[in-house]
């Protein structure tokens, strides 16, 4: 009796197991799914994983727990699933995560996917941390048929690193300012495609975003306002430090911004001995640029300067410092070169390396040294003869304020008008007339003097930040508009689901 109790478990439990076991149908294949950025190598094997909540995510290493955590939060938020995370090894129905490839390149990271494990290396926890973005975008937006609130995800492996060290978005804060948690939602969403860098512009004529303890007056005063006379906004040094933190769990750098000498009058507004003219400035909601300028002889400015680069620096774990220096039009351009060469020396007292925009190729910038190239060929070209590594962000190209039309509703056109093919069809190599070995990176820059809110920074950044995304670390030559076009046209699908405010281009056939 016993006995055939027994046989009669084992096989009802064969059964069940079986029953698990059935290869999941889908109809497409790993090559197939519309990844962005594209991985280097994908490898199909045609069968399928299913997704559920019995599926667990396991970690080897303390340091992978907050990966764990965000792919487990991730996949809450978007499927409902709620995944177990242990740091137990499982073998089945499990997502397992390690550093565990060897690269030199430490955003490297590869995934086997079979029907019953996925395993995630990296080359360290950043490569995971990309891995993840991948898991995350090949989970199947329909649910298998026949299986309970179960999602595919193609097997086969992907083996993916990026081409560029430096991926990069930029947020002007200080025309309009962004609050922390508008701050991190686009910060999650820029993760999801794999940028790596954060250039947050906090301070321009229009606001002063940052708090500098030893000048409170900056945000009290210079932060009370932004263009259109709205009432401003700043970050207290915590909360600037909170989004380093948010942002370095998600593998992504902040880089800081203090424009000067030009874009600064709401500081001389705080402080009027900084301008040097002897005349007080009035708070500015305008959007002209070019009318303001430190005084570039004045010691009283360098210790304000030293002090509050001090301050950042102190709270800023990223090796570079943004100076600004674009616009000065009212420097004298032999006063500009003095300022700019006496400020990189500041900056360089406080362990930071230069990054600035590509008029300080004017400079003497000791390398190294970054120009941010947005306007002027002559001045990337200056930049790369003076050894200075040169970040591209030509404005005609990946200015995620141009108006994609003249039917945009936000956004300007002095560059271009820049509609999505625009953003991506072009050669990053060959773009500026400087040698390959001086590309530093790339970098798509939102200037928000039209943008106020979520919806109007979604509306100019989606779909285009995705095609710097993906110039950024596909191997140069590789990119073809035909292919990026018909893997943006799924993207919807998470625009959707996160609520993001994308622009529905004519052009592309979104699903
Ligand atoms: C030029 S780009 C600027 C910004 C403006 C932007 C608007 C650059 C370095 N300076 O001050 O916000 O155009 O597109």
């Amino acid at each position: 009796m016993k006995t055939l109790y027994l046989l009669s478990l084992v096989s009802i439990l064969s059964l069940m197991s079986c029953k698990q076991e059935q290869p999941i149908e889908i109809g497409y294949s790993l090559a197939d799914t519309a990844l962005i950025p594209k991985p280097l190598e994908i490898n199909p094997t045609h069968k399928a994983f299913g997704l559920n909540s019995e599926t667990t995510i396991s970690y080897k290493g303390a340091d992978l727990k907050t990966q764990a955590e965000l792919l487990q939060g991730a996949l809450k938020d978007a499927f409902g699933l709620n995944l177990m995370v242990t740091d137990q090894k499982d073998s089945s129905n499990s997502i397992n995560l390690a550093v565990e490839i060897e690269d030199t390149n430490l955003e490297a990271y590869r995934i086997d996917i079979n029907p019953s494990l996925i395993e995630l290396k990296g080359a360290s926890v950043a490569g995971v941390s990309r891995g993840i973005q991948t898991i995350r975008q090949l989970v199947s937006v329909e649910l298998v048929l026949g299986r309970e609130n179960t999602r595919a995800i193609p097997t086969g492996t992907i083996s993916d690193k990026p081409a560029m060290e430096y991926r990069g978005a930029m947020l002007d804060v200080a025309r309009h300012f962004f609050s922390v948690d508008e701050v991190k939602r686009y910060i999650d969403q820029l993760a999801y495609y794999k940028i790596n860098k954060f250039h947050m512009h906090l301070t321009d004529d229009q606001g002063w975003r940052i708090e500098i303890k030893s000048w409170p007056k900056l945000t009290t005063v210079g932060g009370s306002t932004e263009v259109g006379g709205e009432s401003g906004g700043f970050y207290t040094q915590e909360e600037f430090k909170d989004l380093v933190a948010y942002a370095a769990d998600r593998h992504i750098e902040i880089i800081p911004e203090v424009d000067m000498p030009g874009h600064t009058n709401a500081a001389s507004v705080s402080y009027p001995q900084l301008n040097g003219n002897g005349k007080t400035p009035e708070l500015y909601e305008g959007m002209e640029v070019g009318f303001s300028t430190f005084d570039t002889h004045s010691e009283k400015v360098y210790q304000f300067i030293d002090d509050v680069v001090g301050e950042i620096a102190a709270i800023s774990p990223s090796p570079y410092f943004h100076l600004g220096g674009d616009e000065s039009h009212s420097t004298k351009k032999e006063d500009f070169i003095y300022f700019i060469n006496r400020v990189s020396k500041i900056v360089s007292k406080h362990d930071k390396k230069v990054i600035g925009w590509d008029e300080i190729a004017h400079a003497d910038v000791p390398s190294p040294a970054v120009a941010q190239y947005w306007a002027s060929n002559e001045n990337a070209s200056l930049a790369a003869e003076k050894g200075l590594k040169v970040l591209l962000s030509p404005a005609k190209k990946i200015y995620l304020d141009m108006q994609y039309d003249t039917q945009s509703p936000y956004g300007l056109h002095w560059a271009a008008y820049v509609p999505v093919k625009d953003a991506y069809d072009w050669d990053p190599y060959s773009y500026a007339s400087i040698d390959e070995s001086a590309i530093f990176g790339m970098e798509a820059p939102l200037w928000s003097e039209t943008i106020f809110d979520t919806q109007s920074l979604e509306y100019l950044a989606f779909p285009r930040v995705l095609a710097v995304a993906e110039l950024a670390w596909m191997p140069k030559g590789t990119t073809l508009w035909d292919d990026f076009k018909k893997r943006l046209e799924a993207q919807s699908h998470y625009f959707k689901r996160e609520g993001i405010n994308y622009y529905a281009s004519p052009d592309i056939n979104w699903e």
